[in-house]
């Protein structure tokens, strides 16, 4: 069977898988794991390791050629870049979209374009770490004489020597035209941002150049773009959940839903493969749980069992509040926004990790909700995919809220649509692997509908 080498970087770990299909299910094989979690410098900011990337990335991709691999795609998390000199060089670090430094950036940008022309273009959610935001935190002459390039692509460049912009990912920069899948000449003069600062932009499928003889091919490098690529869908009216450090929630559309309703609920159009539009919310995911880990310097599967036994509906939050997004205290934020909103805070960690899947289920519910409203669409199943699909208690709270069932797996949905991606590209077909849970809705639609009442969230 054809073999592909997936490199998969995510913003706790990264991997590089070995994939074999022909024409049905994807077998997938993990050659090597390692960290990527971001670092605070000395200096503050927080970078991301890009040499121990490549290194490690490097090291599995030689591992994985033993397989003889027909092809190398790379994917990892979006909007965050490298700037490339004219010398050819990676100039200074690459920051994590998690570091504070583009606070004020979208008032300068709504200062030059405002927000219902801006979205009528990039058709991009707010974020305030959107590459657009972070470009503006520059100091403006590291934006001349250098390139862009997007994690992915600046592992591509670095292991083939050639540059380029791949779209699925270029589409959450908020600098790409969500219709024409352009550059936007209109959001370039506006935000002043230098058009020389981008590279040609590549379709998922393309040849970008070889590593040690083996073809480098562009995938759907935005890892959510691979995950909803990867969604094993029977029938068209589903929606899908990518969980893991995000929880990305909405629906596969077949063109960008620019309309004022859709920019009010905040929902982007980044692009997906063959076309189509991935309709969705940032929910803040299991980020909220690993960072609690850490504060707490303890292990997820007993916290979890214990969190099953833990009363229902204690406290809820709202996980989308931006004091969550920076690394830190979560349990005492979590805490401080219960007793905002006047309830008790957790008394335990137990008790806390209840608060988060609970809350989290609420917003996985009320996003998809919301979702089928704006695009006028029936959904009568939800495909859970990511590491969150191994989260049992996650997955049933899911589909008590969303009141349907959910489908889980596969959990390394973004090397699968990697994957398929390749395939697809050397004239194979390949399927994602089936969801191997399925978990019907339970309980009380009206303890969901309190707890939204409680911070504030429509519901239903
Ligand atoms: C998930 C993800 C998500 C982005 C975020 C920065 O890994 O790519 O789609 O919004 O990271």
């Amino acid at each position: 069977m054809p073999a592909f080498v997936a490199v998969d970087l995510g913003a706790s770990s990264g991997r590089v898988m070995l994939g074999r299909a022909d024409g049905g299910p994807i077998e997938l094989v993990e050659v090597r794991r390692f960290d990527t979690g971001p670092r605070t410098r000395p200096d503050g900011g927080l970078r991301w390791d890009i040499s121990t990337m490549l290194s490690e990335t490097i090291t599995g991709i030689r591992t994985a050629a033993a397989a003889d691999p027909v092809s190398i795609g790379l994917d990892s998390w979006a909007v965050d870049y490298g700037l490339i000199d004219a010398s050819g060089r990676l100039d200074g670090d690459v920051r994590c979209y998690r570091d504070p430094r583009t606070e004020g950036k979208a008032d300068v940008l709504r200062s030059r374009i405002d927000d219902q022309t801006l979205y009528g273009v990039n058709g991009l959610q707010y974020l305030p770490f959107n590459t657009v935001y972070q470009l503006l935190a520059e100091p403006p002459e590291r934006l001349d004489g250098h390139t862009m390039l997007l994690v992915p692509d600046l592992l591509g460049y670095l292991l083939t020597g050639e540059l380029g912009a791949e779209v699925t990912n270029a589409s959450t920069t908020g600098l790409l035209d969500a219709k024409t899948r352009q550059w936007s000449q209109e959001v370039l003069d506006a935000s002043g941002i230098p058009p020389s600062l981008l590279p040609p932009l590549r379709q998922p499928g393309e040849h970008i150049g070889l590593f040690e003889s083996i073809p480098v091919v562009a995938v759907a490098s935005h890892d959510t773009a691979s995950a909803v690529a990867a969604v094993p869908a029977t029938r068209d009216d589903f929606g899908y959940i990518s969980c893991g450090t995000w929880s990305l929630v909405g629906l596969r559309l077949s063109s960008p839903m620019l309309t004022e309703a859709a920019r009010e609920a905040n929902f982007t159009n980044e692009a997906g493969i063959d076309g189509t539009t991935r309709f969705l919310r940032n929910t803040m995911g299991l980020w909220l749980l690993s960072e609690s880990l850490r504060v707490w310097n303890a292990e997820l599967a007993p916290l979890l069992a214990e969190a099953a036994r833990q009363p229902a509906f204690a406290a809820v939050i709202d996980p989308n509040d931006e004091v969550f997004l920076t690394p830190g205290d979560i349990p005492a934020r979590i805490a401080s926004q219960c007793r905002r909103t006047g309830q008790t805070p957790p008394g335990s960690p137990p008790g806390i990790v209840r608060t988060i899947l609970e809350s989290l289920a609420l917003a996985h519910a009320t996003t998809l909700q919301a979702a089928a409203r704006l695009a006028n669409q029936d959904v009568a199943v939800v495909h859970l995919v990511g590491g969150g699909a191994r989260n049992e208690l996650l997955c049933q709270l899911t589909a008590d809220a969303c009141g349907l069932p959910v489908l889980a797996g596969p959990v390394e949905a973004s090397a699968m649509g990697n994957i398929i991606v390749q395939a697809n590209a050397a004239g194979v077909h390949a399927d994602p692997s089936p969801p191997f849970a399925r978990y019907e809705p339970q309980g009380n639609r009206h303890d969901w509908i309190a707890a939204a009442q409680r911070i504030g969230l429509a519901f239903g």
